[in-house]
């Protein structure tokens, strides 16, 4: 028998409702500016981490293909570091699989990177607070340090890990993902990021004011205020993707249908309906409201051409390690 560690996580995707878009000017992946955020039910990542001494490299499969190149480096990076921690010189095979579109603007890299680094984590024999593992995942992808938690999280400007605000379970928000071109998108968010700090004339004002509208929305999920917590997450959308088309060359990810989408829901939207949208590095729009009216709101959204689908997603788990299922053993 060669020496052979492995573990199977799942952590699952969240949609930042205030954006972190923007890194301070320092190495090690910190955030400009705080974000607010809601782990999702119904998008998933499950990935298996298996060190062994027999392997001569990293490997990376996701959704059934070997990744090579970028994302196996980004890969390597987490790993490396978990490994220097744990003092474990061997190689990984990684096999992750998302139940929802990959690299398309719903947050798989928030789920992969959190999943992994629960996976590695234990599969090396540490056993970290959440804190440490959250700060692993943010070095690598600043979205998925939020994604070790479950419900609403936070993670500050210049933080190091991300912040469990509440689980979730105890005020009936959904979030519907209004999915318009599952194809892959044109620019990595972490290179428009970098082009939208270098070029764009409103960036300096963007890192300046999200922390106000960071604590307005803090404040509206304190108190259950779904409106004002829309109108905050409707603000940092439009802000965000402000310094997005200014930047040189424009980075544009909203297509016809994201905006046809976000008029829809800006024109059937009543006090007695409320619903709120958001829109992140791709052309899919997530719709804010209670679950009480999600039918109402996905049979909008079912309505407009180029809708292919909708997921209606209630506030999710934190990440978690999979038990391993015992070979032979019925329930
Ligand atoms: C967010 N996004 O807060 C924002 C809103 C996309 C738009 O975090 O460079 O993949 O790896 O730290 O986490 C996507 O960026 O970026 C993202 P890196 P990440 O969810």
């Amino acid at each position: 028998m060669t020496p052979r560690f492995a573990a199977t996580a799942v952590a699952h995707s969240n949609i930042a409702l205030i954006k972190y878009w923007g890194k301070l000017p320092i190495s090690g992946n910190y955030p400009a500016v705080p974000s607010l955020s809601l782990t999702l039910d119904a998008l998933r990542t499950r990935t298996r981490v298996t060190f062994d001494s027999q392997y001569s490299q990293d490997e990376f499969e996701l959704d059934g293909k070997r990744v090579l190149e970028r994302p196996l480096q980004r890969v390597s990076s987490l790993l490396d570091a978990i490994r220097s921690l744990a003092s474990l010189e061997y190689f990984a095979k990684v096999v992750s699989s998302n139940n929802f579109p990959t690299a398309s603007g719903l947050a798989s890299s928030a789920s992969g990177f959190a999943a992994l680094a629960v996976a590695a984590t234990h599969a090396a024999g540490l056993n970290l607070e959440p804190a440490a593992i959250s700060s692993l995942a943010r070095a690598c992808s600043a979205s998925s340090a939020r994604s070790i938690h479950g419900g609403w999280a936070s993670l500050d400007a210049g933080a190091d890990s991300a912040n469990a605000l509440d689980s979730g379970q105890n005020w009936d928000v959904v979030l519907i993902v209004a999915v318009t071109d599952p194809g892959p998108k044109a620019i990595g968010s972490t290179q428009a990021m970098i082009r939208c700090a270098d070029t764009s004339p409103y960036f300096a004002a963007w890192v300046e004011t999200a922390p106000v509208l960071f604590a307005r929305a803090c404040g509206a999920l304190h108190h259950r205020d779904l409106d004002a917590l829309g109108r905050c997450m409707e603000e940092s959308t439009w802000r965000m993707h402000a310094t997005m088309l200014t930047a040189v060359p424009a980075v544009v990810y909203i297509s016809p249908i994201t905006l046809a989408i976000i008029n829809e829901i800006r024109s059937r939207r009543s006090a007695s309906v409320p619903a709120y949208f958001t829109t992140d590095a791709g052309p899919h729009v997530k719709v804010l409201t209670m679950a009480e009216h999600a039918a109402a709101v996905r049979s909008w959204l079912t309505q407009i051409p180029g809708v292919t689908d909708t997921i209606i997603c209630k506030p999710g788990p934190a990440a978690f390690v999979e038990t391993p299922v015992t070979e032979g053993h019925t329930a």
